[in-house]
């Protein structure tokens, strides 16, 4: 290659690195956008983890009982990105977070940074569980304990206490119990001892079981009251909170303008204060996307319309 050529190429390869960067941040954008829409509703947030093949997307179906997530051993059903999809159960709305194997599917160091990124916002503040799913016929090999050094060089020591062992595969059992099972092998017994008793089974194969999601969720809220109530969370998920908190205000103090702006509009013949309140409430609406100010600003926007005898 002349050195042209090389530039050219090498100009190309930055340009396209730029441009996935922006597209990334584009996505982030969207994604705080929505969750700073949805995150204030939800009773119990759940992060799947795990090794590729161990189960996580089936888990994650049988959970919601129906097939959000694609699984399977095919590379094209291989989860690639942190998802995450809202269900009810039992008058409660639980959010769960599916993930790529993240210690051992391959990708480069700044798109794993942006996928544990973006599984951080979706389950800002912090989940109540890690749910760390393992096949309970594999053998407890060094990936499946890297798994867990995994987590805890990610999230810390403290991320052992919000952890709970999902085995997969619970039809392989065939008559054995789980108890009798984990007695046998050494390195199983070992890790689940460390656990106290948070562990349990599923059989995605038979998603129409509810009871086993049913007794995880129990499992769940047993482990979160020993936690104090409490969830998760870290430096990094308080500072993705702060920003999704942020995102809400403007989204609410954008919606005051806009709904300011649609009730004074209608009511042009208000006059005197109302006709403020107009003006102020279009300029605020539109820049309420960006500036800081904007809540203030609206702040005003809808005293004037108060003062003016509007109802928001
Ligand atoms: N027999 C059986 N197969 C399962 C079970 N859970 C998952 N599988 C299969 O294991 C494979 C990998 O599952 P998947 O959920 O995609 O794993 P992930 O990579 O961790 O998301 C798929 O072919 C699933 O059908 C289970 O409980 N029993
Ligand atoms: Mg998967």
């Amino acid at each position: 290659m002349d050195d042209m050529h090389r530039k050219s190429a090498s100009e190309h390869s930055d340009q396209e690195h730029l441009r996935k960067q922006m597209e990334r941040q584009e996505e982030m954008k969207g994604l705080i956008q929505q969750i700073a829409r949805e995150s204030s509703n939800i009773d119990l947030r759940i992060v799947l983890l795990g090794k590729t093949g161990s189960g996580k997307s089936s888990a994650g179906n049988t959970i919601i009982g129906d097939f959000v997530f694609k699984s399977g051993m095919s590379s094209k059903s291989i989860t690639s990105h942190c998802q995450r999809h809202l269900t009810t159960v039992e008058d409660r709305i639980i959010s769960v977070i599916d993930t790529p194997g993240m210690f051992d599917t391959y990708m480069s160091e700044e798109q794993l940074k942006a996928e544990i990124a973006k599984c951080v916002y979706m389950s800002a503040p912090g989940p109540h569980v890690f749910l760390l799913v393992m096949r309970l016929d594999a053998r407890y090999t060094n990936e499946e304990k890297n798994t867990v050094k995994w987590i805890q060089e990610n999230f810390g020591e403290e991320a052992t206490r919000y952890t709970i062992i999902l085995f997969t595969r619970g039809d392989q059992l065939k008559g054995q119990t789980l108890d009798d099972y984990i007695s046998e092998n050494n390195d199983l017994k070992a890790l689940v001892n460390e656990r106290g008793d948070r562990y349990h089974l599923f059989n995605n194969e038979d998603m129409k079981n509810r009871s086993q999601v049913t007794e995880l969720l129990e499992k769940i809220e047993k482990m979160v009251k020993e936690n104090g109530g409490q969830h998760y969370t870290n430096e990094t998920y308080r500072k993705a909170q702060d920003e999704i908190k942020w995102e809400a205000q403007k989204q609410r103090s954008k919606g005051y303008g806009i709904k300011a702006l649609a009730v004074i509009g209608g009511a042009t013949v208000v006059a005197g204060t109302g006709a403020v309140a107009v003006a102020v409430a279009g300029g605020a609406g539109a820049v309420a996307a960006v500036a800081g100010r904007a809540a203030a600003t609206v702040g005003a926007a809808v005293l004037g319309a108060a003062k003016a005898g509007l109802k928001l």
